[in-house]
């Protein structure tokens, strides 16, 4: 018996019902890209870090940068994991670049 047979219960002509297939596409897991704060990195230098590799406006990135400085640690933005990698990568480099001890990692979100 086949299982359209099963399902229809043996009663009556088979009403033929097909079952879609379920598309097997996953959704990736994202990344929040953190900046820490420190006593020695400029604020001027951390807003220039959020609008240059963060695309973020001047008043986005001095709230980012500002939110950070008070609370410690924030959120500069979500990305699938090569790309907050990258940025992590980015910023590091150009902080040591220029011997600012600013930090930025990752974390799943
Ligand atoms: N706390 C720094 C200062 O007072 C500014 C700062 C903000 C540094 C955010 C790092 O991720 C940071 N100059």
């Amino acid at each position: 018996m086949s299982d359209i047979e099963k399902r229809n219960g043996n009663e009556g002509p088979s009403t033929g019902v097909i079952v879609k297939a379920k598309p097997k596409t996953k959704k990736p897991s994202m990344y929040k890209v953190l900046m820490l704060n420190d006593d020695y990195t400029p604020m001027e230098f951390v807003v220039h870090i959020l609008e240059r590799f963060f695309g973020k406006s001047r008043d986005e990135a001095t709230r980012i940068m500002l939110h950070v400085h008070r609370r410690g640690v924030g959120v500069c933005g979500v990305y699938t994991y090569e790309v907050a990698e990258t940025k992590v990568t980015q910023v590091m480099d150009f902080a040591r670049q220029h011997q600012h001890p600013l930090q930025c990692t990752l974390e799943k979100d």
